[in-house]
């Protein structure tokens, strides 16, 4: 869903020469040519680390393929009998590899961004083997089989902890934790699986002396986010293109950092819309603690023009 790099031609080049996606995942040196490609085109503030949120439970056991033009597979799962932490991180640490090469060869002033998927979001691909709309296979079985589900929830838990934990003593500046599924859960259910998990790896990474900034991204939750920020104790939120700002702020208060949240799709289109979009987000978060940013991923039909664009748009407001 990131999928920063599908745009850029200098990426689907590294992508082919990688074979497939996961061989890029776990290949150092290419994961860190098309993390610094956007970087080296664009001069970001930040770069993410290239890497993707289902290799966790792919180091847990559980198979994982790409369908060409369809996106990700897993063997069917629907408890944790089959998941192994011994040597997961082992698994995982051609990633750690990346991080460290990105942290001597990114520029001084970029931040790298290591990350992980939340548990619930992670679960919702491991019972269902597959990317879902609604998230049903996993919400049923939460609901059929709480102990099972939670089984599963607490193995990632503690994955994530170790893997995040690993980013950081490899070289990641900066901690952000996708839960791209948040507005399949609501009420009791997105405290449980949803609250509960993401606040059980920031208070573990902390237990470990690990100071290092977390973004929280509860994609279209529709939790109270003063709430939300004050369970997880995360030290920034990232909002997603439904997100008002304003509201957003308000419940969160002046010392949380917000990052996002312009329309993806507004960026693909380009022209008067984008410049409006952006003069707008500038002027809402003028003098606030925020992050410009996308509200999703970037598409890969985005034009590297209109990249560039915003940049200068941005910049020329500071
Ligand atoms: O080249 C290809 O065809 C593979 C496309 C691709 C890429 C480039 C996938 C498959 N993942 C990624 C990289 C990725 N994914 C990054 C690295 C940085 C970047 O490229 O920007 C990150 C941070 C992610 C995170 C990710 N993967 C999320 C959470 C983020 C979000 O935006 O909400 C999720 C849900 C995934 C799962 C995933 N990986 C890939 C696909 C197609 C999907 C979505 C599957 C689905 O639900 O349909």
């Amino acid at each position: 869903m990131r999928q920063a790099g599908r745009y850029l031609p200098e990426y689907r080049a590294t992508r082919e020469q990688a074979g497939g996606f996961l061989d890029l995942c776990y290949a150092p040196d290419l994961a860190e040519e098309v993390t610094l490609q956007p970087i080296r085109r664009f001069d970001f503030d930040a770069a993410i680390l290239f890497a993707d949120i289902l290799l966790i439970p792919q180091a847990l056991g559980q198979e994982l393929w790409f369908e060409t033009g369809e996106g990700p597979r897993l063997s069917l799962i629907s408890n944790a009998e089959s998941l192994s932490l011994d040597g997961a991180q082992n698994f995982l640490a051609p990633v750690f590899d990346t991080v460290r090469r990105l942290s001597q060869s990114l520029p001084q002033h970029v931040a790298l961004i290591g990350f992980a998927g939340a548990p619930w979001t992670v679960a919702s691909y491991m019972v269902a083997g597959r990317g879902t709309p609604d998230q049903a296979p996993a919400r049923h079985l939460a609901h059929s089989d709480a102990a099972a589900f939670q089984s599963i929830i607490d193995v990632l838990v503690a994955a994530t902890i170790d893997y995040l934990a690993a980013q950081v003593a490899a070289g990641a500046e900066v901690l952000q934790i996708f839960e791209s599924w948040a507005a399949s859960l609501l009420g009791d259910d997105f405290e449980r699986w949803c609250v509960a998990p993401m606040a059980a790896i920031i208070a573990g990474l902390r237990a470990r002396g690990i100071k290092t900034p977390i973004i929280a991204f509860p994609r279209a939750a529709k939790a109270h986010m003063g709430d939300y920020c004050d369970a997880v104790k995360c030290d920034g939120l990232g909002l997603d293109t439904s997100a008002d700002i304003e509201t957003i702020r308000a419940q969160t208060g002046p010392d949380m950092v917000l990052q996002g949240n312009l329309d993806p799709m507004v960026l693909v289109e380009g022209g008067e819309k984008l410049e409006k979009q952006i003069a707008l987000i500038l002027q809402k978060t003028r003098g606030t603690k925020h992050i410009f940013n996308l509200g999703h991923g970037i598409v890969p039909q985005t034009p590297p023009e209109h990249v560039a664009r915003l940049i200068e748009l941005v910049r020329g407001e500071n």
